[in-house]
């Protein structure tokens, strides 16, 4: 579809876009349209921006993945579908692979996402076994890669389902989200979640690892700038944020 970036509503409909594009070339499942427009129900309320406590959750992640002794990024049909370019540039930054990592299974899905995602560059990409597992975990997301998120200390699971985010927790692994629900089983779970569209965030977040980088900060002085996130407190602050939403009824002039 060719949208004029003049278009009021010209970002939510460029992802819009991506993602049903995903589900044409086999990317994104089906069901990823409902996940999206979960999200975009709540970016909404959000007013479609990055919120202050938002941009203090990138810093803590940014400070957390940075310091990370083995990050890896998981990526599932709708963040390579949205995505793809700056998954690359993060897994490139980060020196983390990116591990395919998908709730409805499908061996041909995983194989189009690697694809896909070194069309936009990604040099590090692994896929699932079927000989290792997460412990704890039942769905198909317990299938992981050795030499990935079985390994990593600090795992990176963007638009992420409770059950996984709680499963890496338990097996000692410390998690960061992005979902712009607030609400969700994942965003309480995570250490670190971000409240915001991956769309915007992923971007600052590359920003934040950058600057970090021009810093030259010790391990000592990122450990500092992490452990001070209060995943909790934050959370409130988005509940608080859409609770003064101008769409709320009570704030409807
Ligand atoms: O490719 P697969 O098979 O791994 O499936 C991926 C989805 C996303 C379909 C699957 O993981 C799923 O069903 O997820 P959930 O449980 O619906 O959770 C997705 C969460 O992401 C929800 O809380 C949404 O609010 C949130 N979300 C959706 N789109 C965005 C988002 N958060 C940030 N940015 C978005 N663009």
């Amino acid at each position: 579809m060719k949208l004029p970036k003049s278009h009021p509503r010209y970002e939510s409909l460029r992802a819009r876009d991506l993602i049903a594009k995903g589900i044409k070339e086999g990317i994104t499942s089906i069901h990823g349209l409902m996940a999206h427009g979960r999200g975009e129900a709540f970016d909404y309320l959000l007013g479609e921006k990055t919120s202050k406590t938002a941009k203090k959750s990138i810093e803590s992640a940014a400070a957390l993945l940075s310091s990370a002794r083995y990050p890896v990024v998981s990526v599932n049909g709708n963040a390579a579908a949205l995505v793809p370019a700056e998954l690359a540039r993060l897994s490139g930054l980060l020196n983390a692979p990116l591990e395919v990592n998908i709730f409805h299974q499908s061996k041909k899905r995983e194989i189009k996402i690697k694809n896909h995602l070194k069309r936009y560059g990604a040099k590090n990409i692994l896929l699932p076994s079927k000989n290792h597992k997460i412990k704890f975990l039942e769905s198909n997301r317990k299938y992981a890669n050795p030499d990935g998120i079985l390994k990593a200390d600090v795992v990176f699971v963007p638009l992420e389902d409770g059950d996984r985010a709680e499963a890496l927790i338990k097996n000692g692994k410390k998690v960061v989200t992005i979902d712009l629900n607030p609400l969700s089983r994942t965003s309480k779970k995570a250490t670190i979640a971000i409240v915001d569209n991956i769309t915007r965030a992923i971007p600052l977040l590359i920003k934040q690892l950058q600057k970090f980088r021009e810093l030259r900060l010790s391990k000592k002085q990122l450990e500092i700038i992490y452990k001070h996130h209060n995943n909790k407190k934050r959370l409130n602050e988005s509940i608080k944020l859409i609770r003064k939403s101008e769409y709320m009824p009570q704030n409807l002039p």
